[in-house]
């Protein structure tokens, strides 16, 4: 059996029911099979993989806080803190029904190469609750908020490990964990990034995950003599990735036809009018459906599905898993030649190679959505230099970051003769450095 069978095996063995892990494992570790039998003596020797998929810490707790009604509700509150080798943990928080420890590690696991990809010195964490903010009053979220900081703040710091937003984290979410956290260290720092802009927020964070899909999508139909004008797009989600995604790849001359929730998908021939989809979520909070109750000419279909839409281009920008082999065969039957993930592992594996091994050129999530916690960590910068950059020196940045992404993982799938492979190529170059970074700072 080779070192990364041995160490996959293990993983499985080790911690039961959690599949998300084990199968964001699993990808990165067959991808560095090839990497690792070149040099398998020294990296057994280090138990270099042995100590790369065990977090350095996981703290989860009770988050106590007590609803409108005056009822008292308790959630649980986790934070990963994978891998600090080249840098504080960074990564965001995710407050989701489906929160669990596995998931947790999943993202925390990504997160690694994902921040070693950015350029920027940032080791990988994640963290969330399973609280649910969906039909949440604003005063229930800051209960929450106030009460999850109160654990959390003992754990993190500007230093140490600064969290984000993830799905169910948005703005007003880190306002509220930001006001607790300085109410109780005493500390205006840069503890959380995606604050406002009032407050040491950096422009362009906002749209920075969805716009760095787009910019790493257009580096890849550069390189293959094609372009975005004129395509047909098919984007999932409608959160803040998807939104912005949306607004980009529109202004690059593509068409977005489809957008969904986790209820079911809108169709719109015309073109998606994104200012209707920003005031259904980000003002009203609604729900997609209301989209054809307002648009003229558009469709919603209840349920799954989303994939029966023709596109030259796929960006799932929801969440894990949502892709399986099925909508992948559709896509590739209906002549998709993109997918560029925007979420994280949103396709499974079956589907990865599925569509790999037929024509689509497939970026993984840990590169292509890396924009956001690469301006996370432009964020930091201005904040520890107490200034604040315009929002073209912050685009102009994101934009020469992904570039640079792309750079890098193209040139490690073609280093190891496996051109166009970029699932494998971000696992490599992603991992080149966080080993690099471990073997220079000893057994720890
Ligand atoms: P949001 O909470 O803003 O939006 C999430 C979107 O995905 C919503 O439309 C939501 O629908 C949908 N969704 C969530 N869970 C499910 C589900 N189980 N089934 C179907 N649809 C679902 O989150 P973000 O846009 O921030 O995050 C989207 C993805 O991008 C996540 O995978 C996240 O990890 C990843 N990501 C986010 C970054 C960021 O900067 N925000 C950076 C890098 C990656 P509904 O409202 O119905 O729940
Ligand atoms: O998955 C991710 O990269 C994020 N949710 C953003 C993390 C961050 O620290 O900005």
């Amino acid at each position: 059996m080779s070192y990364t069978e041995e160490v996959y095996e293990r993983v499985v063995a080790q911690n039961p029911g959690e599949p998300e892990f084990h199968q964001a494992v699993k990808e990165v570790l067959d991808s560095l099979e090839v990497v690792i039998e070149r040099n398998e003596e020294e990296y057994r020797e280090l138990s270099i993989l042995e100590r790369l998929v065990e977090p350095e810490r996981i703290i989860s707790f009770r988050v106590p806080w007590v609803d409108d009604k005056g009822v008292v509700q308790v959630n649980k509150g986790y934070r990963v803190q994978f891998n600090s080798a080249i840098g504080p943990y960074k990564g965001g928080l995710r407050f989701h029904p489906s929160v669990n420890q596995s998931i947790l590690k999943f993202l925390g696991f990504e997160q690694i190469f994902k921040n070693s990809l950015t350029g920027l010195p940032i080791g990988g964490g994640k963290g969330g609750s399973n609280f649910d903010p969906k039909g949440k009053s604003d005063r229930e979220v800051m209960a929450f908020c106030q009460s999850f900081m109160t654990e959390l703040c003992k754990y993190i710091g500007a230093d140490t490990d600064v969290p984000a937003g993830d799905i169910g984290v948005g703005a007003r979410e880190i306002g509220y964990l930001y006001g607790q956290y300085k109410r109780i260290r005493n500390l205006s720092e840069g503890v959380l990034t995606g604050k406002g802009l009032s407050y040491g927020g950096s422009l362009i964070r906002t749209q920075a995950t969805g716009y760095g899909v787009v910019y790493m999508l257009d580096e890849i139909m550069k390189a293959h003599g094609d372009s975005c004008e004129g395509k047909t797009a098919v984007v999932t989600g409608s959160g803040n990735v998807a939104i912005y995604a949306v607004e980009k790849i529109t202004q690059l001359g593509a068409k977005v036809v489809a957008m969904n929730d986790s209820n079911g998908y809108i169709y719109d021939p015309n073109g998606i009018n994104l200012d209707v989809v920003k005031d259904i979520k980000e003002v009203k909070r609604g729900r997609i459906k209301e989209y054809a109750q307002r648009v003229e000419g558009s469709v919603y279909t209840e349920g799954l599905g989303i994939w029966n839409i023709k596109c030259d281009i796929y960006l799932p920008c929801a969440t894990q898993n949502e892709l399986d082999l099925e909508g992948a065969r559709i896509l590739v039957a209906n002549g998709c030649k993109y997918i560029v993930e925007g979420a994280n592992m949103p396709t499974t594996l079956d589907a990865t190679n599925y569509v790999m091994n037929n024509g689509v050129l497939f970026m993984p999530g840990k590169a292509a959505n890396a924009g956001g916690v690469a301006t996370s960590a432009l964020e930091m910068a201005q904040n520890s230099m107490r200034l604040s950059w315009s929002a073209e020196e912050v685009d102009t940045r994101l934009h020469s970051i992904m570039k640079d992404i792309f750079a890098k993982v193209d040139d490690a799938a073609k280093r190891y003769d496996m051109e166009d492979n970029y699932v494998v190529g971000a696992n490599i170059a992603g991992f080149e450095k966080v080993v690099d970074a471990m073997k220079a700072q000893g057994i720890v």
